[in-house]
């Protein structure tokens, strides 16, 4: 179990008031707060080891070089990656997702198609779409039921020889639903398509397994998990890596470089072109250490008290309906009362100290679905407690009689 009182005192920033309110912060789907541990590592990298990596002789650029390969192995161990090199550095999940499509420029041909969910952030549409423009590829979309839940049987009827890659969230930022990407995964398989899961959502709240889900590119963000922002990794299997061209060109990449012609440097460096953020790197494996000693049982347990609660208390407000109500579900609740727009909602309990995101969180596609213009959508983390769900509660409850 849990010290919740401990926890917190981890988080600086939970002690703040916000228009002189406590802080009630659930706005975790966008990004996570950081504990001490995290603030303090980027200091003292700063203060200790701050130099340029792979690349001088002198000690402290040995130091650094360390610590961010330091870094990388313990990401590689907690995604449990067969190769330290199959583990890339990133600015965040949207430069992996892109990262990934502009390899497939070079592969995809007119009339091969990808398919992509109905539950997907911009982030993993968007450049989809582009490569299909660049390349004639034909985007497919695998569609969602009320519930906001994947339809297996129509994934199973878009699958086809012409299928070159599934592209799918593991969880969905604007409904909380898990997908349920093994058999996504191994379906895929089966038809010889490379599978990209987003797994934006899904490592604040468990630890991926790249090996046993067998996916071909796993990409996340390393602010969502207590992390730096601009940090990201991307898991790419050693056989696509080698098989994709690099994404950048520039210092770090190369082999060796005459006017004549460039050969690229071994994996991972072949997509690490330049300088990258080194102390948000290193203190990223800082980040994934403290969500570890939390331990992802416990963040489990509290976070699925915390969707059951909150569900079941914000059920007791007439007229408010909750668009995502997936079997399989993570901490996010998204809703809506009844003529009401989600963003007057959200300005007045921000008055109150509640920070929620409101508006169509980046998945238009799904706003669209329900035939909303969004959602306020409320997204807990293992920080949170009861009590600050009551706190939104009353808040909410307050907006609504206002506005009302
Ligand atoms: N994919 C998913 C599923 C996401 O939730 C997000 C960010 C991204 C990709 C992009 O991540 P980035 O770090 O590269 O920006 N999601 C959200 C959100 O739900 N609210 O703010 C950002």
């Amino acid at each position: 179990m849990l010290d919740i009182n401990k926890i917190r005192a981890d988080f600086p920033i939970l002690s703040q008031k916000v228009n002189g309110k406590p802080l009630v912060y659930f706005d975790n789907g966008a990004t996570s707060q950081k504990p001490q541990v995290v603030i303090d590592a980027i200091s003292k990298y700063y203060q200790e080891i701050n130099a340029n990596i792979h690349r001088g002789v002198h000690t402290l650029s040995q130091l650094a070089t360390d610590a961010y390969e330091a870094s990388r192995g313990k990401i590689q161990n907690h995604i449990n990656a067969k190769f330290a090199h199959e583990v890339l550095f990133t600015s965040g999940t949207t430069h992996g997702i892109n990262l990934v499509t502009n390899g497939f420029a070079s592969i995809l041909k007119p009339g091969d198609e990808v398919l992509v969910s109905a539950l997907e952030h911009h982030s993993n549409i968007v450049p989809w779409q582009m490569l299909c423009e660049k390349t004639g590829a034909i985007l497919r979309v695998i569609p969602m039921n009320q519930d906001g839940e994947l339809i297996m049987a129509e994934y199973d009827k878009l699958l086809s020889d012409k299928t070159k890659v599934v592209t799918v969230n593991h969880i969905s930022n604007a409904l909380g639903t898990v997908n349920p990407i093994k058999y996504m995964i191994d379906e895929a398989h089966k038809f010889g398509a490379a599978v990209l899961i987003d797994g934006a959502q899904a490592v604040p709240h468990l630890k991926p397994d790249v090996q046993e889900l067998d996916c071909d590119f796993y990409a996340f963000s390393g602010h969502k998990i207590c992390g730096p922002t601009g940090t990201g990794i991307l898991y790419g299997k050693e056989a696509w890596l080698n098989k994709l061209p690099p994404y950048q060109g520039g210092g770090e990449m190369i082999k060796e470089v005459t006017f004549e012609k460039t050969t690229y440097a071994e994996l991972p460096h072949k997509f690490e072109a330049g300088t990258p953020n080194i102390a948000g790197g290193i203190v990223l494996g800082t980040a994934v250490d403290y969500m570890n000693e939390v331990g992802f049982d416990n963040i489990q347990q509290q976070e699925l008290e915390l969707l059951e609660y909150g569900t079941k208390r914000l059920l007791e407000i007439e007229g408010l309906k909750i668009f995502g109500t997936a079997k399989e579900k993570t901490s996010v609740i998204s809703f809506n009362i009844e003529g009401i727009h989600p963003y007057d909602i959200g300005t007045i309990i921000d008055k109150l100290g509640i920070a929620v995101r409101t508006g169509h969180h980046c998945a238009q596609p799904i706003m669209t679905f329900f035939n909303i213009p969004g959602t306020i959508r409320a997204s807990f983390a293992f920080y949170n407690t009861k009590e600050e769900i009551d706190a939104m509660v009353a808040a909410v409850k307050k907006a609504q009689l206002m506005l009302s």
